[in-house]
Order: C-alpha cells, then sequence, then structure tokens
C-alpha cells in the first residue's frame, strides 16, 4: 500500500514538473519572439515615390535602427530626410540610426514641375 501511494506521488510529481517545464519553455519562446520586434533588426519603412508625391504624407517609425527602402513607380525621384543622413537618388536603401524628432522628407532630384510638392513628414517616436 505505501509502496503504491509512493508511486503514484511519483507521477503526480513527474506531471507536475513536465508540466511547469512546459509552461516555462513557452513563457520563454514568447519572450524571444516579441524581444526582437522591440529592439531587434529595425524598423523597415517604404517610400512609394510617383510624379509628384510620395505614397503617405506621414511616416511613423520607433527610434532606433530604420531602414528606409525608396521605390519610384513613376519617374525618377529621390530623398533627402532633412536633420539625418539619409539621402537616396532613384530606387535603393539606407539603413541609420534616428532619434526621436520630426524630420522633413524631400525630393532631392529636380524632377519636373511639381518637384516643390514632393514633401513628407517622418516621425520618429521614443521607444
Ligand atoms: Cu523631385
Amino acid at each position: 500500500m505505501r509502496a503504491k501511494t509512493m508511486t503514484l506521488l511519483l507521477i503526480i510529481l513527474t506531471l507536475v514538473l513536465t508540466a511547469c517545464t512546459n509552461s516555462h519553455f513557452k513563457a520563454s519562446k514568447n519572450t524571444i519572439a516579441i524581444t526582437p520586434q522591440q529592439v531587434g533588426p529595425g524598423e523597415i519603412v517604404d517610400l512609394i515615390a510617383e510624379n509628384w508625391s510620395f505614397n503617405q504624407k506621414k511616416y511613423i517609425v520607433p527610434a532606433g535602427e530604420v531602414t528606409v527602402n525608396l521605390i519610384n513607380i513613376e519617374g525618377f525621384h529621390g530623398i533627402e530626410v532633412q536633420g539625418t543622413d539619409i539621402s537616396i537618388e532613384g530606387d535603393g536603401s539606407y539603413t541609420t540610426t534616428l532619434e526621436p524628432g520630426e524630420y522633413t522628407i524631400v525630393c532631392n532630384i529636380i524632377c519636373g514641375t511639381g518637384h516643390n510638392d514632393m514633401v513628407a513628414t517622418l516621425i520618429v517616436e521614443e521607444v
């Protein structure tokens, strides 16, 4: 009888420990999955340019490493993000680290009659 009780207790203990271990691993996995999104490889922003506008008036990214992709779908445009080192002519990418703030995006190629209308804002939010 005592041996049976001990065996039963061992089985219960094993089950409880297994359950704890599994949930611990699940929690770890969640932590690992979330962390890279917050501090990881950085934010990616696609700016799509045409004659004579960008696809958005405002782009919002978290502070830190940011990669800007410029894609021209009409005409030939570039961007300069004033107050940063971001400068792209034609299609291309640029990666940099941005401090929180509001930055003006302008076209840096004289592209035609609507060139001066090609203005947008990059808002870098504090993380
Ligand atoms: Cu232009």
